[in-house]
């Protein structure tokens, strides 16, 4: 079972970067609490969207939030509010990030930004701070989209963008649809698909994500500027032949779809240099039936992640991944279907705002650099109507989606301070 999180955070921490109200050591008991559910032997976690995992994960930081002097509610898709009102009634700013997880994740991937975001009402509550705007916290549902195979399934309805027949159509490994699952999380999909209605009351978001690259550790800075958020495209390929006796059925004429999905998945690699140098595909599931030692295989279905910074090359190599798919079946004979699951524009963040990033970045003698996202991130939906901006916390390694995962706790806290400052220059109206 992994070390204590606390411990190992504490242990390099620099208990100078305390100061204006931001707490190292509350940030890092609070990532080590969050950090124990749904832990696993291997020291990573397992917290799918909409699970008792998650919602336990929600409701430990919503008791945190109450505790800072926030109003707590929830909407249709599960999306957890701390709010703090402002001297006005003005639009409100808005900051978090989401608190699920990939099979076997770490332990920043989303709690970082949703505990730095509640870390700076910390801060002002105990220096007295009040700001000019409401200031809300939020935590996103079902950022990484494990469960439905198709991601932002808090972020979407919340920003208008969630389609109702997405609530049967999407369904998790047992078969569940997303309506289901919503009525047995204790909402609807009548309520998921209404989260939306009060975003006009949102002025502008920010999120603070770990880097999960390498940039920042290469540069030696503990902070960079996300430059923009590459949109991720999931195709679902599903290739059907003939299962078989392994042994008894010669080789030639089989219908293998293990055969098929094999070469495919070694020819894709190939694709994206050809349609740009930051252009990515990835297969990371992949499931066979029946599965069984000696039967050749029914069927395989797998998903291809499929990314890039700009739109145009996204779907260019979307479209040549499918007619791949397309075209090994035919030489093969056999079955292929393909289901978009998911297919999210990219987002590039505004000069202005990275510019505004890059004040706030100098006051702690932090070099300005700005990183484009190969990752997607809850700001990249609600950025896509409100003004966004993300900060980047540094990554050992770059290792994430992993329980290797890891950021130091100076880094933690020079993130929070930063954010702190971008967030109150927007409340002036800077
Ligand atoms: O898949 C991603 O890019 C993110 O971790 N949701
Ligand atoms: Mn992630
Ligand atoms: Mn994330």
């Amino acid at each position: 079972m992994q070390r204590n999180l606390y411990e190992q955070l504490i242990k390099e921490y620099n208990p100078d970067l305390s100061h204006s109200g931001v707490n190292g050591e509350r940030l890092a008991a609070r990532l080590d609490e969050l950090s124990k559910i749904g832990l696993q032997e291997s020291g990573g976690v397992i917290r799918p969207g909409y699970s008792p995992e998650e919602k336990e994960a929600k409701e430990l930081v919503a008791g945190w939030m109450k505790s800072a002097g926030l109003a707590v509610r929830t909407d249709g898709a599960g999306n957890v509010f701390g709010r703090l009102e402002g001297k006005t009634s003005a639009a409100a700013i808005v900051s978090g990030s989401h608190v699920d997880s990939v099979p076997n994740g770490g332990h920043f991937d989303g709690p970082l930004g949703v505990l730095s975001s509640l870390e700076v009402a910390e801060a002002w509550e105990e220096t007295g701070y009040i700001p000019e705007k409401p200031y809300e916290v939020v935590i996103f549902s079902d950022e990484e989209g494990s469960r439905f195979k198709s991601s932002f399934t808090g972020s979407r309805p919340f920003m208008g963008q969630m389609k109702p027949e997405e609530m049967d159509r999407l369904r998790d490994e047992n078969g569940q649809s997303l309506r289901e699952v919503l009525s047995e999380y204790g909402s609807s999909a009548e309520d998921c698909l209404r989260a939306g209605d009060g975003r006009s009351e949102i002025g502008a978001f920010v999120e603070v994500h770990i880097e999960q690259g390498t940039i920042l550790e290469r540069e030696d800075q503990p902070v960079g500027i996300v430059s923009g958020i590459a949109g991720p495209a999931w195709l679902e390929v599903i290739f059907s032949g003939e299962a078989g006796h392994a042994g008894n059925t010669p080789m030639i004429g089989r219908k293998d779809p293990l055969v098929a999905a094999s070469r495919f998945v070694g020819v894709i690699e190939q694709f994206p240099k050809q349609v740009s140098d930051t252009a990515v595909a990835t297969v990371g599931q992949l499931n066979v039936h029946p599965n069984g030692i000696n039967v050749i295989a029914q069927e395989v279905k797998l998903i291809v992640d499929i990314r890039d910074i700009f739109e145009d090359t996204r779907d260019q190599l979307l479209e040549l991944i499918r007619g791949e798919a397309q075209k090994i079946a035919s030489e093969r004979n056999i079955e292929v279907q393909m289901n978009l699951n998911a297919k999210i524009k990219p987002l590039p963040i505004s000069e202005k705002l990275q510019a505004k990033l890059a004040d706030s970045l100098s006051k702690f003698d932090i070099k300005p650099i700005s990183i484009p996202s190969g990752a997607g991130h809850d700001a990249m939906i609600v950025g896509s109507e409100i003004p966004a901006a993300m900060l980047f916390i540094r990554s050992k390694d770059g290792i994430s989606h992993n329980p290797r995962e890891w950021t130091s706790l100076n880094d933690c806290v020079y993130g929070v301070h930063v954010l702190k400052d971008y967030i109150e220059s927007l409340m002036k109206g800077q």
